[in-house]
């Protein structure tokens, strides 16, 4: 029987892709041999000031508009509950927020040099954007208590043939200790090894200790983190008092051929809604709250219109 293929942020995870090979004379248009030697040795990345700062800061206004709290005011950051299966608030603990398609995020997707980066990472010009959501992530206090979690988004007995980048841009001054990206790079160098010892069909998350050190990695407002799909990764809990604001944002090289999947990226910027098929199983709970409700369609450049799909690269 063929698997069911997974869609995740409006991509496939799982889909069969190469990354390139360079050579140090390479010409990047963004990255140099350095950046792109330390992330195909460490999986991962942080590419600084990609985002003009005032596009950080709109996006987080923005998103505190749709879950109306206000920034400052860390009395209103409580009031919306986690989302649960019982109660879909547009909010999970984590802080992951069901919000994909503001013109506030679509200014980010189709800002060109975010384009160049992926340009430079995947070595082809025919790309998509991940169509993910935001991150307000609370500091620990007031009785709210996340752990953090780890995990991959792929399954483990697929994990060794994948290839693919995520990413999460950073809206604020993201230090350790934050509520930001947690990784595990020596895991993911020693991966096929540990894999071998892993029971058959364990499951993806890591939520038992392990020997490695997990690595906080810490990005200002503006700048792009990115990590293999191979990478254990996740959201680490925020012990600061300030919250942690974000993007999730990737490109992989586009599918227009996968007729099922452009339909789903291209309706859900029609309808303002979270890309998805039914039975989808890695997305978590849609929000209560309607994106169509809270602001109008986003206008796409030329290049957010092929980011997207409906033109043709
Ligand atoms: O919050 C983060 O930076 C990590 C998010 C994450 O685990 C994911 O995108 O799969």
């Amino acid at each position: 029987m063929t698997p069911e293929i997974r869609y995740s942020a409006g991509t496939r995870y799982e889909a069969p892709r190469v990354f390139p090979e360079y050579s140090p004379d390479h010409e990047f248009r963004v990255l140099n041999w350095e950046d792109w030697r330390f992330w195909r040795d460490n999986g991962y990345l942080v590419i600084r000031d990609l985002i003009p700062k005032e596009q950080c800061e709109e996006l987080i206004k923005v998103t505190c508009g749709y879950l109306g709290v206000e920034r400052d005011n860390p009395d209103s950051w409580y009031n919306i509950t986690p989302r649960s299966a019982e109660d879909p608030t547009p909010k999970s603990i984590a802080g992951m927020t069901e919000l994909y398609h503001h013109q506030a995020i679509w200014n980010n997707r189709q800002f060109p040099k975010v384009y160049d980066v992926f340009f430079d990472l995947w070595g082809t010009e025919k790309l998509w954007t991940t169509i993910d959501r935001v991150n307000m992530n609370l500091p620990n206090q007031n009785g709210w208590d996340f752990g953090g979690f780890l995990h991959w988004d792929v399954e483990l007995d697929q994990l060794l043939a994948t290839r693919n980048i995520q990413g999460v841009l950073s809206l604020n001054d993201n230090d350790a200790g934050m509520g930001g990206l947690q990784i595990i790079p020596d895991l993911f160098k020693q991966l096929e090894s540990w894999l071998e010892e892993q029971p058959k069909g364990r499951s993806r998350m890591l939520e038992e200790k392990i020997d490695f050190e997990v690595i906080n990695v810490p990005s200002k407002a503006g700048d792009l983190v990115i990590w293999d799909t191979r990478m254990a990764h996740g959201t680490s809990p925020n012990r600061s008092t300030v919250p942690r604001f974000a993007q999730y944002l990737s490109m992989c090289p586009a599918e227009p051929e996968h007729a099922e999947l452009l339909e789903i990226r291209l309706e859900s910027f029609a309808n303002q809604t979270r890309p998805e098929k039914s039975g989808n199983k890695i997305s978590g709970t849609a929000g209560s709250r309607k994106e169509s409700d809270f602001g109008p369609k986003a206008e796409l450049t030329e290049l957010g219109k092929r980011l997207l799909g409906v033109q043709p690269w």
